[in-house]
Order: structure tokens, then sequence, then C-alpha cells
């Protein structure tokens, strides 16, 4: 593995690109193999810096124009835009894209629904009524005494406008804290309908049209929450109530969960309809036989990325690793088929697959890859699609060739906090509530919560900034809520295990041993951060902890981020309440008015901010300083006082 410096080329070793024993152990024998990786592209093409600062537009055939990082107010665009306006539009794309990935993603999910609740698809089911009647209350719904398709007939119509309505609010803003959607109807960013919001910020940042800078970021702010609370919201919602709402489950992750005498299918991406359908085909007992047939002991099934992370919460499937992982596993030869659905699946798996012959599968109608094998994945008729991945996985399987090298590592742990859990782990089932949550905040030993979510990233070290931030937050009682591929870093570094409360402050261990749960609580997929919000709602809904999500002592992290649904989730919640911070790179110029108006107007004005720092352990001062400043203005930093508080307290304390 080389880099190229200055001319020269000089040679890396593969610990300092990943702290995944597996994975570095296929790298390893990925140099040997002649084979080349995403992390051996990051280190021979430099990031470009006028990219990375955001310094350049290619929005007309005027330019492209470039703008200098050194002198950012020197020139301006041949229109005459400034760098703010050029900052804030090319961050505003990033939200639209990653907003618009998110909600075509939900609404694939409500698309299925429908289809389900109309009796035209039956491979899939309603499995979680529970779930559908809370989900339809807490927009106005009524349930009593009413049948189940009515209900899901009337939530299929109002979860519909997230997506087709023109004007008004989307119906999940109900959900949100009512001082915080204040602050939102007075900026004038509620959401109406998503498809609205990114149509009119892509429009917005066109040639010649919204050029000024505070006006672009309100739009994104309104696009990133028709995400948050809307697209990916849904996409939650109604994979739970079709899948099962998650609750805790014991699942081994890391390499080591590929069997060597066993047909290895790896499925990997976001929705979970294909994953589903394929967990039925490798249960179906003529395929098992064909299997077996064939010489293999069984068929092992095994998840990546996001859609692994929500097939570990949802039916303790094996993870195997989070997105820097994917070119690796390949080279254990072992893998007999990697299917692949949409977002985050690199093209650089063709060539790797190929050296493997593996085959490489595409499924989803809006994600071909040139190259790659197209089996085309189709809701009514699921299992045409995933029983012939598993019979051309059966035939790899067969036909392998060459020696198998399988990293020895796996690592068990609890996974599977939906807030639903949450809510009955702490208040039991038949007082389920945050009120315990509130009340170890309030008394201190819980300092506060974090999310920690997001990507890895070859520019830095693989889930180094994601262990050691954490690390760093428990060891101060911050209790840590995880999605996506930081769930799975935190995972292989053994923190999802109860037993991981050592390494917790003596606040937050003791609550842990008293609940028996992990001090990292892994919630699912990257539509999933959508359970934070909800969890934050609640929190602020218990009471105690003020009256909006920005009075809560929370912050959050991507420290690792790669994507632009990543800078849509930051946005959402920033505009939320929350403060966020990114690592690996901001794609703006420090000291302009935009970097400003992101980094501190933004709290100003009511709502969270953005933070950024490449180091772990200056992102966890700043998040738990932010904390201290919550809790100093919520009267909480009294010291530990280990008082009970009751709800006539409670109340008083959220009206002060
Ligand atoms: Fe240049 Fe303006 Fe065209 Fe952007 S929109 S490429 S800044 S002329
Ligand atoms: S898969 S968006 S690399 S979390 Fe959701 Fe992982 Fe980031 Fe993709």
């Amino acid at each position: 593995m080389e880099k190229e410096e200055t001319g020269s080329k000089k040679t890396v070793n593969v610990r300092d690109l990943t702290i995944c024993d597996a994975t570095a152990q296929m790298l390893e024998k990925a140099k040997r193999d002649g084979v080349e990786t995403a992390f051996d592209r990051a280190l021979s093409m430099k990031a470009c810096p006028i990219g990375a600062d955001s310094a350049c537009c290619k929005h007309c055939a005027m330019g492209p124009c470039r703008l200098s990082s050194k002198d950012p107010y020197g020139k301006v665009g041949v229109c005459g835009a400034t760098i703010d306006t050029i900052q804030a539009r090319n961050f505003a794309r990033m939200v639209a894209s990653g907003a618009a990935a998110h909600t075509d993603h939900g609404m694939a999910m409500l698309d299925l629904f429908r289809e389900v609740v109309n009796g035209n698809i039956t491979d899939y089911q309603i499995k979680d009524t529970e779930k559908l009647e809370s989900v339809a209350q807490s927009i106005g719904i009524e349930t009593e005494g009413r049948e189940m398709k009515d209900i899901a007939l009337d939530l299929y119509k109002e979860l519909e406008r997230t997506y087709t309505q023109v004007d008004g609010e989307i119906p999940f803003a109900a959900r949100v804290p009512e001082k915080t959607l204040e602050t939102w109807r007075k900026a004038g960013i509620v959401p109406r309908g998503a498809m609205r919001e990114i149509m009119e910020l892509m429009h917005r940042t066109h040639m010649g049209v919204d050029q000024h800078y505070e006006n672009i970021t309100k739009q994104s702010s309104r696009t990133a929450l028709s995400d948050g609370w809307g697209g990916s919201m849904v996409a939650t919602e109604i994979s739970d109530i079709l899948y099962g709402t998650p609750s805790p489950v014991s699942v081994n992750v890391n390499m080591g969960c590929l069997k060597e005498d066993q047909v290895n299918i790896i499925v990997h991406g976001h929705e979970p309809n294909m994953f589903e359908s394929i967990l039925s085909s490798v249960n179906e007992p003529t395929l098992i036989q064909a299997a077996k047939d064939a010489g293999a002991k069984g068929i092992n099934l095994v998840g990546m990325c996001c859609s692994g992370a929500e097939m570990m919460s949802r039916h303790g499937v094996p993870h195997a690793g989070n997105f820097m992982s994917t070119e690796a596993i390949l080279v254990t030869n072992a893998v007999d088929a990697m299917c692949v659905d949409i977002q985050c699946i690199k093209q650089g798996l063709v060539k790797v697959a190929d050296c493997y012959n593996t085959p490489l599968i595409t499924t989803n109608t809006r994600a071909h890859i040139e190259g790659a094998t197209h089996i085309e994945f189709k809701d009514h008729d699921p299992r045409a699609c995933t029983d012939e991945v598993v019979i051309r996985a059966i035939s790899r399987f067969k036909n392998r060739k060459g020696p198998v090298e399988i990293p020895k590592i796996q690592n068990i742990g609890i996974h599977g906090f939906s807030h639903e859990y949450i809510n009955y782990m702490l208040g039991g089932s038949f007082r389920g509530s945050y009120t315990p949550l509130n009340d170890n905040i309030i008394n201190g030993r819980i300092r506060g919560a974090a999310g920690v979510v997001g990507c890895t990233n070859p520019r830095v070290k693989q889930d180094w900034v994601h262990v050691e931030l954490v690390k760093e937050l428990i060891k101060n009682d911050v209790l840590v809520l995880q999605t996506g591929c930081s769930q799975v870093a935190l995972a292989k570094a053994g923190l999802y295990t109860p037993e991981a409360a050592c390494l917790a402050g003596p606040g937050l261990s003791e609550v842990c041993e008293a609940v028996g749960m992990p001090p990292v609580l892994g919630m699912g997929s990257c539509v999933d951060n959508s359970r934070i919000l909800v969890a934050a709602s609640q929190m602020v809904k218990e009471g105690g902890l003020g009256n909006s999500i920005a009075d809560l002592p929370l912050a959050g992290a991507a420290p690792e981020w790669m994507s632009e649904k990543a800078i849509s989730i930051g946005q959402y919640f920033v505009a939320s309440g929350v403060y966020t911070i990114f690592g690996v790179t901001f794609p703006i110029i420090e000291g302009t008015k935009f970097h400003k108006l992101l980094f501190e107007g933004l709290e100003q004005q009511g709502f969270g901010k953005w933070g950024f720092t490449a180091d772990p352990y200056e992102m966890a001062k700043l998040m738990i300083a932010h904390i201290d400043k919550k809790r100093k203005a919520l009267g909480l930093d009294k010291g530990k006082e280990r008082v009970l508080v009751d709800m006539a307290t409670r109340r008083e304390m959220s009206a002060a």
C-alpha cells in the first residue's frame, strides 16, 4: 500500500488505516493478492482542497468558478456569486441529495405498506399491530374499536402527506415538542411535504435564484426536517409495523460470522424488503437441501452496513462489518454472493468481487452497477429474486476456487434498542416511561445523552474516531445512542455487552448495572436516527429537562462521516435543537459568514449548532462542555444529588 507524497511513494502500514483487526488482515491479503480497495485509492488520490472547502461552483456554464480558500472574499464567481452563496448552495445540495435518499427509501416502504394493506402483496404482512396503533394514535388517528385494516388505510393516507403534501405541516410534526415546533413555525421551516421541500431547494440553488446564504440555509433546514421527521421517520415506523419493532437481541458481529463450510451470502444496502425476503429464501427447505447437495453444511446469511444493522437489530442476523469493510470481506474468498440494493454500495466492489469469482448482484431498479449481475427485486414477487440469489450462491460455493481465509474474530453484543424498548426497559411493562432516564439525568447519575452515528471513511483510521469518542463519553457518564456503521464499529470494539459498563463512569455504570443494559445503545440503521429524535421528544415531554429539544443535555456526532445523507442528518439534528459535531472534514471555510451562521448563528435563533473537529478527545470535550452548559441552564449543575423527583417537582422544573 503506497501513499503519494510530493512525488515520492511511501509504504503505509495497514494498522494505520484501520483498528478493525479483521479488515486489517484482509487488507494484508488484498496486498498479497494484488487487489485494490478504497483504502488504496484514498492514499493515492488526495482530496481536492478547493472542493473540500466548497470554494468552487459548477452550477452553470459561465463557470465552473473557483474561489480561493485562503482569501475567500478576494473574488466572486463570473455571475458575481460570493463565497457565502457558493458554500450555502453546495451545502444545500448535499442536504437535498441526502434527504432525497432517505425520503425515497421511506416512500418505497410506504408503497409496500399500501400494497400489503390492500391485499395486493401477500409475501409480507403487518407484524406489529401494537406499533401500528401507537403510530396512528401519535398523529391523531382514532383507533378505539376499529378494524386493523381501517386504521392501516387511514395511516397510509396520512403518511402519504409526508411526501406529496404541498401546503400545511407533515404529519409527524405532531410529535415535535411544542416549543421546538414554535421555533420552526416562527422561522417558517416546518416542512410541508418532502417532495416540495427538495424541489424548492434544488430550484433555489439553481444559478441566479436564492443568493442569500441565510435564506438558502432556512430551506436547507426545512428540507432536512422533512427527512428526519418525515421520510426517515416513515421508513422506520413502517418497517417496524411490517417486520416487527426491535427489542434487545444477542448478535455476533465481525467477519468471523462467515463460515468456511457453508454457503455465505452477504446482504448490503439499506431497504429491508429484499433482506426480509432473502431471510425466508435461506430457510426454504429445497434450497437448504440444494446447498447440502453441493457439499455445504447449510446457508449462512450475514448483513453489512445499514440493512445489516437493521436486520441485526430486528432479527439477530449476524453482521460482518461496516462500510469500509465491504471490499475487504470479499478478499476472504468465502463470500458466495454479495447482494446489494441502494446507497453506500461502492462501485469498486465489482472489481474486487470479480477477482474472487463472487457474484455481485444488484437488485434494485434504482441502482444498477456496470459489470455487476442484475436480478430485479419486485415487492410483488420477492422470492423470484432472492431464491435466484441463493441458487447462484450455491453454484459459486460448489465451484469455489483458491484458498479461503476468514479472520477468526466475532464480537457478541446486545443490539435492538428501539425507543419503545428503552421506554419499557426503564419504566417496566405496566408503566413504561422515560421517567427513570430523566430522573437519572436530573440526579446526575447520567450526565446527558449523545447520539454517535454515521459512516466510516478511508480518510481517517477506520473505527478509531468512533471508538475513542464513545469511550470518552461513557467514561464521563454520558449515555450513548447509536445507529449505522458507528454502531458496528463499537460492537466490534466490544462495547455492546452489559460488562462494558465497567468502562463507564460511576453514575452511568450504576444505572447500566441496575437495568442490565450496555452503556451504548444501538438503535439500527441510518434512517433509524429518527428513533433518536423520538427519544429526545419523549425526554422533553416527560418533564424536568426543559421545554424544547434545544434545552436537553444532548449532543450528536458523526465522527467518520462520508455521505450526503450524513449532512442531511446533521442539519435535521441541528434544526431540531442539537449540537452536532462532524469529524474528518467540514465542507466550509472557517471565518466566512456562512460558517458563522452554522457554527454560532443558528443556536442564537433557538436551534442547535454545528461543530467540527477530527480529534475524538476534543470532540468528546466539546460535547461534554455543551451537555454541562445545558445542565447549568436547567439548574442541574449543583453536584450529583441523589434526589427522587416526583411528578409535581418535575412539572415545576419544566415550567421554570
Ligand atoms: Fe460561476 Fe455563478 Fe455559474 Fe456558479 S453560478 S458556475 S459562480 S457563474
Ligand atoms: S450505511 S450512510 S456508510 S452509516 Fe447507512 Fe454506513 Fe453512512 Fe452508509
